[in-house]
């Protein structure tokens, strides 16, 4: 196989001059090849097959042990002036950062062969996705591409077709922690990564390409890139609405695009669809909406937590054809992590005998990838070439006090500053302060491929590209009360905050009128068969105008970090905010 598109044909070629392979291959996506590359990776002990009785065609990856995360550390925006990269980014200028990367690749693929991947982000035929090809020399890199992306001949013809493409030079080098970098060029809509094997590193469709390089195409396009689930939910009288919804990682999105909704929704007809658990690509429509992909085939999970009792949907879809990447094993050959159930692994995720003071027997951040359509809820509407209709637009964190377990903006702007300022605070399980607050806009951080004051500026800008823009709203599914106890019971309970978001959405439920937006009235959510005191609803519902003040204070200091490109609606904003609280 080999291209009509010049560009990518002599990009290749220049490639592979440099890293100076042995073979190269050119994927084209099919089951034959699919068969042959799992055929190779057992060959070769890269995969371990698991029971194949229990769990059909999967299999299990156990990674080198310094190589089980993102590396915010060494992960650069390389763009020509420094400060168009943002406080919110580490820096290098391209030049340099080429020079340093191809020092890296300089025959790094000698005795092994390279792998092209030509591939699509989002539906083959939408006009909202946008295709890239990586070039990596890792077979596991391609299965997982292959699960998590529209890849192969199809990619491929597009791309002769359309012209641009993202490019993505991709190596496992020595897999040495030293010489390790994640690069982005965004003016060059280019990418390189060498050094790391794991999903955030090395598939570089999801974070490099699909948030780091398109929120920067997004930007000059005028849409936007978001690390947003995007989840169905369709009312008993048949009416069918999405959400986009916004949370860093480890605040349970993944179960939130696969929940399960409260025995009594489900008898009366409510219905819950998954498009998307991580990423959500969302353009203005002609009817003046925004219309939502997910730019994603496939999901790429946090294994641990994962259970019959926190997501059923997620369980179900881990049977067969999945890759499962530093879990657990038990004695009969089936994959096992922390919160599956009670029995008792023999061996952990470096494969050695379990052995509980070694620490947990799966990696905490160990993962599976599966197809999107292997998901009991998946909604067919992912396939759609327009995309899906966005009603509401839900940021999350992980607040353990102050912030309401729902709040709506007053309107687009207030909704952008609540996007902005969304935080989580530190638990006393995760360091020794507790109650600091980390900030992480859109839970964008680690994502965003510009400067966060023009990202900013660029949501404000929405208003002026489509006139139907989704109500924005922030929830908090974390508080706890002075016994350290979550007070509201999550996972499907949310469902209850979901209505109402649907109903304000619809214009069919009031609100109570707060200095920081619009909160349910305690009578307006469903609280049938909901098992919690209401008077902690009552407090769940509340506004604390001290602690806002103090909060407001904060939200200053942490928009100043961002400098002068900081839009002053912003402020504007904020300075609302603060009139109200007083
Ligand atoms: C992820 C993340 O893996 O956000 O999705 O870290
Ligand atoms: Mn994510």
């Amino acid at each position: 196989m080999t291209t009509t598109n010049q560009a990518l044909a002599d990009w290749v070629k220049q490639v592979a001059e440099l890293t100076q392979p042995d073979h190269i291959h050119w994927c084209d996506g099919t089951a034959a090849e699919e068969q042959q590359f799992n055929d190779m990776l057992l060959a070769d002990g890269t995969y371990k097959k698991l029971n194949e009785q229990t769990h059909p065609n999967c299999f299990l990856h156990l990674s080198d042990p310094q190589d089980v995360a993102r590396v915010e550390h060494l992960t650069f925006i390389c763009t020509e002036n420094e400060i168009d990269a943002g406080p919110n980014n580490h820096w290098m200028a391209p030049a340099t950062a080429h020079a340093k990367m191809d020092d890296l690749f300089q025959g790094c693929m000698q005795g092994r062969t390279m792998y092209v991947i030509p591939y699509c982000m989002g539906p083959i035929d939408s006009p909202i996705s946008r295709c890239g090809v990586e070039i990596t020399d890792s077979a596991y890199v391609v299965q997982n591409m292959r699960l998590m992306t529209r890849m192969g001949q199809a990619a491929l013809a597009r791309i002769e077709r359309e012209g641009g493409f993202v490019k993505g030079l991709h190596s496992t080098g020595e897999l040495d922690p030293n010489r390790r970098f994640i690069m982005h060029f965004p003016e060059e809509l280019s990418i390189k990564s060498y050094g790391s094997g794991y999903g955030g590193n090395a598939l570089l469709g999801k974070k490099c390409h699909a948030l780091r390089i398109a929120s920067y195409q997004a930007k000059t396009e005028g849409w936007l890139a978001e690390h947003m689930l995007i989840l169905g939910i369709k009312t008993p009288a048949g009416k069918q609405h999405y959400v986009a919804a916004a949370f860093p990682s480890a605040c349970g999105k993944t179960n939130l695009a696969m929940l399960i909704p409260p025995a009594g929704y489900v008898k009366d007809g409510w219905e819950i669809s998954t498009v998307g658990d991580d990423i959500c690509w969302m353009r203005p429509g002609e009817d003046g909406r925004l219309w939502a992909i997910n730019p994603e085939a496939g999901f790429f999970g946090v294994a641990p937590g994962t259970a019959e009792d926190t997501n059923p949907n997620a369980l179900k879809m881990l049977y067969q054809d999945t890759i499962f990447t530093n879990v657990a094993e038990t004695e009969d050959g089936q994959p096992w992590w922390e919160g599956l159930d009670d029995r008792t692994p023999k061996t952990d995720w470096q494969g050695r005998p379990f052995d509980p003071a070694n620490g947990p027997a799966a990696h905490p951040n160990s993962r599976f990838t599966v197809s999107a359509k292997r998901c009991p809820s998946y909604s067919p509407e992912s396939e759609s070439a327009s995309g899906v209709p966005i009603d509401a637009i839900v940021f999350g964190g992980r607040r353990a006090s102050l912030v309401p377990l729902v709040t709506e903006a007053r309107d687009w702007e207030h909704g952008v500053l609540m996007g902005a300022t969304v935080a989580s605070e530190t638990t006393a399980a995760a360091t020794g302060a507790v109650g600091v607050v980390r900030r992480d806009p859109m839970a964008m951080k680690p994502f965003c491929g510009y400067h966060f004051g023009d990202y900013w500026g660029h949501w404000l800008g929405m208003q002026e590209k489509a006139d139907h823009l989704p109500k924005v709203f922030t929830v908090n599914w974390f508080r706890k009360d002075a016994d350290g106890r979550f007070m509201w019971p999550g996972f499907g309970e949310n469902m209850r905050v979901l209505e109402w978001i649907i109903a304000r959405c619809q214009d069919q439920v009031g609100a109570q009128e707060t200095a920081i937006g619009h909160l349910p009235q305690v009578a307006d959510l469903n609280t049938d068969d909901l098992d919690m005191d209401l008077g902690v609803l009552d407090q769940l519902l509340t506004v604390d105008a001290a602690g806002w003040q103090k909060e407001a204070e904060s939200v200053t200091e942490f928009l100043a970090e961002f400098g002068d490109r900081v839009p002053q609606a912003l402020y504007d904003q904020l300075q609302t905010l603060q009139a109200k609280l007083a």
